[in-house]
């Protein structure tokens, strides 16, 4: 299989990679990672992303950021994407190329020609990086410090369960290979926007607690968004927070959105907050999940989701 889709990647006269809508550091750490592998031996490789206006900041040291484009090329014949367990998170539908689909999502819809689907890795990051090495290829710095990147974002710097002995081993040949742990955290973790500094200071006066504090939730309306200046993506993780409280098992946060709701879920890992999500149409994993709700009314949401957490 690893093979097979390294000859396929190497072979094609342009490929795509393709990260998911809203983008995280996984998609687009494991998206790069790969990237940069190809433009050093010579490919024709594009970057694409449906929401490039959502692209968070913190990662715009990483090589090929500023080449992520909400366009396709008119022409190319094989797509790859990282971290997208379904077509829906890409906005893409099938045509005239091949697909390559890496992931770690168990969710995943197995919508690629290759599907290299690790539900066991800790980040698509490590799937990429378990690629290049089952092919024996070298890692350039600039890869090293994107997959370095994912992993360390999509195990929260190496907290969440999914950590072990492999994503250790893959740290270190990453940093073996030109990473810098300490400046790759630095950029990550300490350019944070005012606006989301803002948002967090609301979220802490403001959250509020059930069933003897083992449920905390959050509710973002519009209002308090444009008060922030916060962005959607300003969101991102910041309920991990509340998370962190202890006795708090499961944190909720519930975002305005047009016509919807968006939901995200984090447990402490005894709860499997995707079970949740799955009802809703959803992704995401034991201890981080997310999806939408067809609901304008953020209170009403707020309430449904937190009884179903009740209920698990
Ligand atoms: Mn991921």
């Amino acid at each position: 299989m690893y093979k097979k889709a390294w000859d396929k990647i190497i072979s094609a006269r342009h490929t795509v990679i393709v990260s998911h809508v809203h983008p995280d550091g996984d998609t687009i750490g494991s998206s790069l990672g790969l990237y940069s592998v190809l433009k050093k031996v010579g490919c024709r490789v594009s970057l694409f992303n449906e929401t490039k206006e959502e692209l968070p900041k913190e990662f715009d040291f990483l090589e090929g950021y500023s080449k992520i484009q909400n366009k396709l090329p008119k022409s190319f014949d094989l797509l790859v994407s990282c971290d997208c367990g379904s077509l829906d998170r890409l906005k893409i539908k099938k045509g005239d190329f091949e697909i390559i689909n890496i992931d770690h999502h168990k969710s995943n819809e197995l919508f690629g020609d290759i599907n290299i689907v690790l539900p066991e890795a800790s980040s698509a990051g490590m799937v990429v990086y378990k690629l290049l090495k089952e092919n024996d290829i070298d890692i350039p710095k600039e890869s090293a410090i994107s997959l370095y990147t994912s992993i360390a974002e999509d195990t929260n710097f190496f907290r969440y369960g999914g950590v072990d002995e492999k994503t250790f081993e893959a740290a270190a040949e990453l940093i073996r290979c030109g990473a810098n742990a300490q400046e790759i955290a630095q950029k990550v973790k300490s350019r944070q926007s005012l606006a989301k500094i803002r948002l967090i200071a609301y979220m802490l006066s403001n959250f509020e607690l059930h069933v003897d504090a083992t449920i905390a939730s959050i509710i973002f309306d519009k209002k308090i968004l444009e008060e922030t200046g916060a962005k959607r993506s300003d969101t991102k993780n910041i309920i991990s927070m509340l998370r962190d409280i202890a006795n708090v098992k499961v944190a909720l946060m519930v975002l305005a959105q047009d016509e919807f709701c968006k939901i995200s879920l984090r447990s402490d890992g005894d709860i499997d907050v995707s079970k949740i999500s799955i009802m809703y149409n959803g992704g995401g994993h034991k201890g981080a999940a997310g999806f939408n709700v067809n609901s304008s009314d953020t209170k009403a949401t707020c309430k449904e989701i937190t009884d179903q957490i009740k209920a698990l």
